[in-house]
């Protein structure tokens, strides 16, 4: 393995080149005598986003149990995926701890990590050391802007998502006055600025910002400040465990304003946590609804069979590794550098969306639906933008076996 990764560096300082032909030949087989592919995989599975890390896990290891039960082949050989998954606490300094140690391991390709605040600096280190990284859930742009090859993401980012949700507030949602809260995250920060800039080239208003952060819980010094202005609207750019309590105590100080947020709130544990103040909160999240892909609804009977309700990014881990599967096969190889130009030619028919990536990774016509919560359940309220990529190929992935009723 140690061989493999000197090569890998090598390959990583030509730009993901070409590597040895006897690149495959050290590297490590299972019982039965398969290849195998180490699958990293880094979220928080830890702390108040645990449950969002537990989702992003559970739909690789789905994606992985069935390539492993089908015999997948690469090369003409089995190979066998092995999930090595790791806690990163959402904290960007453990993160590119996380990072070493998948490169001292040897991964062939890493899955994540969750958050943006994660992803854009373990990118580097998996840069450097030659290895694919493909985001199932990290929507801040600049993670593709890096000009890292092998970076990819399978979800719109945040300049599409802040540009329908600043839309969608001032068209449809009438606010002209709108108050803007955020955790001070890449995500969060982000996702707001790019809102921000929607909302006034909508010809709205942004009449306070505030920040917060990722692991505060008290939010009223914010909200009394900000019901002093009188807006129609509230924006928080965040996740779910600050949104929830926020939507709680905006209804204890009578701040009335609508409540809106991005994919980071679009969760069930939102709903858990807000109770009763979730009923009317606005988000949006990339893609069209699950139920509408030609594979979702399949998806979602599988997965929650196994593993409960999804909870936000367990749909997109799964196409993340069905993507990176694929390209190793028409590859030929697990090895980044000789996978790697095949993943960028991806046209694979997911259970997200139809996956292409543009020159940077990221996924194209990524479309952002925006949803409301009425009577305890997300209902759709409206899909902005997602043309279809390309013409459809047929996939190198065997569909999978039916499921039963
Ligand atoms: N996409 C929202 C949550 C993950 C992140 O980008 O930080």
């Amino acid at each position: 393995m140690k061989k493999l990764l000197t090569l890998a560096t090598l390959a990583a300082a030509m730009g993901l080149a070409a590597c040895s032909k006897n690149e495959s030949k050290d590297a490590a087989t299972a019982a039965d005598g398969s290849l195998i592919v180490k699958v990293g995989h880094a979220a928080p599975l830890t702390g108040p986003q645990a449950h969002l890390g537990k989702d992003n896990e559970n739909g690789v290891r789905l994606a992985i149990d069935e390539l492993n039960a089908r015999g997948f082949e690469v090369g003409g050989k089995k190979v066998t995926f092995q999930l090595m998954s790791e806690d990163d606490q959402a904290d960007p300094r453990i993160a590119t701890t996380v990072a070493k140690k998948f490169v001292d391991d040897g991964v062939h390709v890493v899955i994540g990590h969750l958050n943006s605040g994660t992803t854009i600096p373990a990118s580097r280190i998996y840069n450097d050391a030659g290895i694919v990284e493909v985001s199932p859930s990290a929507t801040n742009p600049k993670y593709t802007q890096q000009g890292y090859k092998g970076a990819f993401r399978v979800m719109a980012n945040d300049v599409q998502q802040g540009l329908a949700l600043g839309e969608f507030a001032v068209k449809d949602m009438a606010a002209k006055k709108i108050a803007i809260i955020d955790d001070r995250t890449a995500y969060g920060q982000g996702l707001a600025d790019e809102f921000e800039k929607a909302v006034k080239a909508n010809g709205g208003t942004v009449i306070v910002r505030e920040f917060t952060n990722d692991k505060a819980s008290d939010f009223t010094a914010i909200l009394t400040k900000i019901k002093g202005t009188a807006p129609d609207l509230v924006f928080f750019g965040g996740m779910d465990g600050q949104g929830a309590p926020m939507a709680r105590q905006m209804k204890t100080l009578g701040l009335t304003a609508k409540f809106l947020g991005g994919d980071g709130i679009h969760t069930a544990e939102f709903m858990k946590l807000a109770g009763p103040a979730a009923e009317g909160v606005t988000a949006s999240l990339p893609g069209v609804p699950l139920e509408s892909m030609p594979h979702g609804s399949e998806f979602k009977q599988k997965f929650e069979a196994k593993y409960g309700v999804i909870q936000l990014y367990a749909p997109y881990c799964y196409d993340a590794m069905m993507v990176i599967a694929e390209a190793m096969k028409r590859a030929g190889s697990i090895e980044p550098a000789r996978y790697q130009p095949e993943l960028a030619k991806t046209n694979h028919d997911g259970v997200t969306a139809r996956i292409g990536f543009d020159a940077k990774g990221d996924l194209t016509g990524g479309a952002i639906t925006v949803y409301r919560v009425e009577g305890g359940e997300w209902k759709v309220l409206r899909t902005l933008g997602g043309a279809p990529v390309v013409a459809p190929v047929p996939s190198t992935v065997p569909a999978a076996p039916a499921v039963a009723k």
